[in-house]
């Protein structure tokens, strides 16, 4: 076997170094979509493929095979953590998290335990070790933002509204308080233990963290991202914020200490840039527009690509995650463009 040799061009993308190429990499590269991914998933359980690491890099490797992405993210869900502190949940084919025993008041917080990522979750430290040796790309780690993680633990599954979620957090402060400071330190433990295993960036998901408003962020929930961001910053390693229909919040994400932003379609790079935003920026093609005719998909793929590298510090990625009907083929075209655009060519 011959060995690659290492392409850091994210991590420099990261840290907003020049870059002979715009790095990408997509959410959910792993997924549905693929069908080695279905004949894998037909096997086991979502959670299974978690605890497996051979199984689990496995997967993980398998869209930087495939697409020849510049960043690997490993595989597993937001809420893997959360089942060794308590949380009764299962990913269901089609749903995705579903929970039998929804928190909905102090005495269901206080049930919630403490994670001890070495004990409880010792198969994804080891994954990552399998996948430091394989990948010839950075390794992403990841984990769930603490209102994303509570929006999954209140309302017992996706919402679309989380209207439980935010009536607990009106209406029963303290216990929210708790929730946050639990949920924030389980965070901060998975993830300083993904890098101390060899993740070489992390991305926060506040996937709907877009359902408050700006007074409500930074109220309820700037406190305890500054909080893990500033635990992890010490470790040196890039870390990324993303969340959905998130542009109303930008100027809240610019103030936390977090080194790259995420974006979805709502945003472009261009008027985030014009609010002050001097960060990396990671986007934004609509995952839709994957289903669309190839040159409506690239000619909008251009556009961010002529917006985002204005400046060094721009990772290529969708606004969201992949669908399950995308085409593999797709991916693969729309990488090989990215990778052949050159400013001003
Ligand atoms: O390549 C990868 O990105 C795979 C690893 C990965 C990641 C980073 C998975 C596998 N899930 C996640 C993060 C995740 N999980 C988020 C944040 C990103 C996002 O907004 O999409 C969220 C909100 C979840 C929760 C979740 N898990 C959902 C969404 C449900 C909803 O509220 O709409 C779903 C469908 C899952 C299940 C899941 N997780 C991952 C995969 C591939 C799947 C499909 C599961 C299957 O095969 O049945």
């Amino acid at each position: 076997m011959t060995v690659k040799a290492f392409n850091d061009t994210f991590l420099r993308a990261c840290r907003q170094e020049t870059t002979d190429h715009v790095p990408v990499w997509y959410m959910r590269q792993a997924g549905r979509y693929q069908p080695e991914y279905r004949a894998i998933r037909a096997k086991h359980t979502f959670f299974e493929m978690n605890y497996i690491p051979e199984v689990c890099a496995e997967v993980t490797r398998l869209p930087v095979e495939q697409l020849g992405v510049d960043a690997a993210i490993l595989f597993a869900d937001i809420m893997t953590p959360l089942k060794p502190i308590g949380v009764d949940v299962n990913i269901e084919s089609g749903i995705g998290p579903v929970i039998a025993n929804p928190v909905q008041s102090m005495d269901d917080v206080n049930r919630l335990g403490e994670l001890d990522p070495d004990t409880h979750v010792p198969y994804i430290m080891e994954a990552i070790k399998i996948l430091r040796q394989q990948l010839s790309v950075p390794l992403i780690g990841f984990a769930g933002a603490p209102f994303t993680l509570a929006s999954y633990i209140i309302e017992g599954g996706p919402s679309k509204h989380y209207h439980k979620t935010k009536a607990f957090m009106y209406t029963q402060p303290q216990a929210w308080d708790k929730l946050m400071e639990k949920l924030g330190t389980l965070t901060i433990n998975y993830l300083k233990a993904q890098i101390a295993a060899g993740a070489q960036a992390v991305q926060i998901f506040d996937s709907w963290v877009g359902a408050l408003n700006d007074e409500d962020y930074r109220n309820y929930i700037a406190p305890v991202m500054t909080r893990i961001l500033q635990e992890v910053k010490p470790t040196g390693v890039p870390t990324i914020y993303f969340g959905v229909g998130c542009g109303h919040l930008l100027d809240e994400w610019n103030k936390l200490p977090v080194d790259v932003l995420g974006l979805d379609w709502r945003t472009t790079i261009t008027t985030a840039r014009e609010m002050g935003i001097t960060k990396t920026l990671q986007g934004n093609l609509d995952p839709t527009l994957l289903l669309a005719p190839w040159e409506k998909l690239e000619s909008k793929a251009k556009e961010i690509l002529d917006e985002g590298t204005k400046q060094p510090g721009f990772i290529f990625n969708l606004g969201h995650g992949v669908f399950p009907d995308a085409k593999v083929e797709t991916l693969q075209k729309l990488t090989r463009f990215i990778h052949s655009y050159r400013r001003d060519a």
